[in-house]
């Protein structure tokens, strides 16, 4: 569709502030893209009201996660960045992609096991049907590759039936995706449980550091991280907390597992967390300096949303009709 160009696609959930999780799962690699590839990368309202969520709160995030995208490094110049429900084609193929997805193939999705029992008084059905949109809005822009971390992989795959299910139907409709993973920081553990994901909805705000949180704030989360009753800074099976800090670092500084292990033998646990801290908050103070020019400015970031608007319903208009009359549906513009 972009004269060969591959194409790369990703969303974030505008439902919480954004976690290191996000950042390094996700956010971060998202620049990486720019050059080889046309670059979508949306900010997924629709999605986000799957569970409840407070309008005023949604509003500010949807401006915020904008604004994050861009001061992570993505040029709206260079990618289109743009809000969800300002493309209505991504509901429209849902509702067809719906009738191309199997009720059972829904009810294996881990996230939709999870998020049910955690809104067990809440369970409406775009929480079950959610991947179904999730995979409109990847196959809408024929898309070759998905960075996203690795608790969205099994969507990814959904969205990789559903492609092949459609294409062997009507053929040579859809590009089939593939999911990327970060090489490290694809899947950062919870700070007070190391054995669950950090997730931006997570009610103990100890467990979850922010892109946003200050310094003095990230380093204090560090420090109450639960670890084991050992005092050997190494990677090793059954040490989910000091995997998950080790991880942490490795990220944020590029040294390895065996680098990171010999810099910290003799010392205790308390100096590894101070340096993890540290190391976290040096790499986001720039992404915060960056974040507070651009929420200063809403006109710019209303701007920056209608253009990608327009880019990604130009796309999106395209592969919508194509779907239509393969379908048989009549189209009469
Ligand atoms: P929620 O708690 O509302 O479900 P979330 O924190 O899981 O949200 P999403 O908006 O669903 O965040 O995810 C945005 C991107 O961040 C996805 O690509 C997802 O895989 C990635 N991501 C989320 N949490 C982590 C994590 N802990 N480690 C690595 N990547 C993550
Ligand atoms: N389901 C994802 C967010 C998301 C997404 C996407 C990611 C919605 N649409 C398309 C990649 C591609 C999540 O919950 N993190």
């Amino acid at each position: 569709m972009f004269q060969d160009q591959l194409v790369s696609y990703s969303g974030v959930q505008p439902s919480g502030n954004l976690t290191i999780g996000n950042y390094l799962g996700a956010i971060r690699n998202f620049s990486s893209y720019s050059e080889k590839y046309k670059c979508f990368y949306c900010v997924v309202d629709s999605h986000a009201i799957t569970v409840r969520q407070v309008p005023a709160d949604l509003r500010r995030r949807t401006y915020e996660t904008l604004a994050l995208y861009m001061a992570c490094g993505l040029d709206p110049e260079k990618n289109t960045l743009y809000v969800q429900s300002h493309v209505h084609e991504h509901t429209d193929l849902a509702w067809i992609l719906n009738c191309f997805t199997m009720f059972g193939e829904l009810s294996r999705m881990t996230q939709f096991k999870d998020k049910s029992a955690k809104h067990s008084d809440n369970i409406n059905a775009g929480l079950f049907t959610y991947p179904v949109l999730m995979a409109s809005d990847i196959l809408l822009y024929q898309t070759d590759v998905v960075p996203v971390g690795i608790d969205q992989k099994q969507h990814v795959e959904l969205c990789r039936d559903i492609a092949n299910r459609f294409n062997q139907l009507y053929p040579d409709t859809f590009t089939v995706p593939e999911p990327i993973m970060a090489k490290s920081g694809a899947k950062i553990m919870s700070l007070a449980e190391p054995t669950k994901k950090m997730s931006k909805s997570d009610e103990n705000a100890n467990a979850v550091v922010y892109i946003l949180d200050d310094k003095d704030t990230i380093i204090r989360k560090f420090k109450r991280a639960v670890t084991d009753s050992d005092t050997c800074v190494r990677y090793a099976e059954g040490k989910d907390g000091i995997n998950n800090l080790m991880t942490v670092y490795n990220a944020f500084t590029g040294k390895t597992f065996d680098e990171i292990e010999r810099e910290f033998e003799g010392k205790g646990y308390g100096d590894f967390k101070m340096a993890v801290g540290e190391a976290c908050a040096d790499a986001l103070a720039p992404v915060q300096q960056r974040f507070k020019e651009f929420m200063a400015d809403k006109a710019m970031l209303e701007a920056q949303m209608k253009k990608g608007a327009e880019e990604a319903s130009y796309v999106a208009r395209r592969t919508l009709s194509k779907v239509q009359k393969k379908l048989g549906f009549v189209q009469v513009r």
